[in-house]
């Protein structure tokens, strides 16, 4: 008998870009390594502009992380809590800087694999309101979009109205992406499974957490103290409260290892990957 199964996942993987975007997040300790200042992480950076190249996917917008490049430099200088003193001027545009050098890597890796790559800067287009972003200039972003460009934007140092600059890091991003152009899905590229009923590193019968509703995560999250749902580095916390804006708006949150390979590939292929599926209802 003929297989069909590849057509019918194309025709799933068409139907999603047609009916609108999908943002792929990539986080930071994926593509760099977070123990050594400004260490990227080529190998990997090269596997997933492959993987986004296999899936031909359209209507994909790519947001990464900062990682080993944007956080030490934002720490040094305390870019996140804002100008207070002019010798933060200098530290401010290191931050930057070393974004667009990380980010000059993944778009070199996404152009050598033929994908139309189009960098968009985010300090260049949004400014922040005591860190939360108060104007974003999307109107290019959209552009590239229908132009079938594949736009990439990444956590950034930015201008704030009231904090002078702050950082708006990747997830903020992301969700706020997510929801200006309705997107269909978000894919959180991480360092881990996805997320677990507790702390793993606590409790040796933690168990993965394959779907999870908007209610059962906040309730999760009310239970004990500040939360009980940990990823292995406990950081996953602030990333899953960025994202319920865009979850309430009723668009679904994949996290998945994105350190594996061909995972971030079967989820823009409409495939069932190992994960955490965050929705609605
Ligand atoms: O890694 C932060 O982005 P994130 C970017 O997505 C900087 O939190 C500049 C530290």
């Amino acid at each position: 008998m003929e297989d069909h199964s590849w057509l019918e996942k194309r025709r799933k993987v068409l139907e999603l870009s047609e009916n609108g975007t999908t943002i792929l997040k990539i986080g930071g300790s994926v593509i760099t390594d977070k123990n050594v200042e400004l260490t990227a992480r080529t190998q990997v950076i090269d596997r997933l502009a492959e993987e986004i190249q296999r899936t031909n996917t359209s209507n994909l917008i790519v947001v990464h992380g900062g990682g080993s490049f944007g956080h030490p430099a934002a720490q040094r200088n305390s870019i996140k809590d804002g100008l207070k003193d002019p010798s933060q001027l200098i530290g401010f545009a290191e931050t930057h800087h070393f974004m667009t050098v990380l980010n000059g890597l993944v778009m070199d890796s996404l152009i050598m694999h033929n994908v139309p790559a189009v960098s968009v800067t985010p300090s260049s287009c949004i400014a922040t309101e005591n860190g939360r972003i108060r104007y974003f200039e999307d109107t290019p972003l959209k552009m590239l979009l229908k132009t079938r460009f594949l736009p990439v934007l990444y956590g950034d140092a930015v201008l704030d109205t009231k904090l002078g600059f702050t950082i708006l890091s990747g997830d903020q991003l992301v969700s706020a992406i997510a929801m200006r152009f309705s997107a269909t899905r978000i894919i959180m590229g991480v360092d881990v499974d996805g997320l677990c009923d507790v702390d793993p590193k606590k409790e040796k019968n933690a168990k993965m957490l394959p779907h999870l509703t908007l209610a059962e995560l906040k309730k999760s999250q009310h239970g004990i103290g500040k939360s009980t749902v940990y990823d292995v580095t406990g950081g996953m916390l602030g990333k899953v409260a960025e994202l319920v804006p865009a979850i309430e708006q009723g668009i679904p949150v994949t996290i998945l290892n994105a350190t594996k390979p061909n995972v971030v590939f079967k989820a823009l292929n409409a495939e069932r990957v190992e994960g955490t599926l965050i929705e609605k209802e």
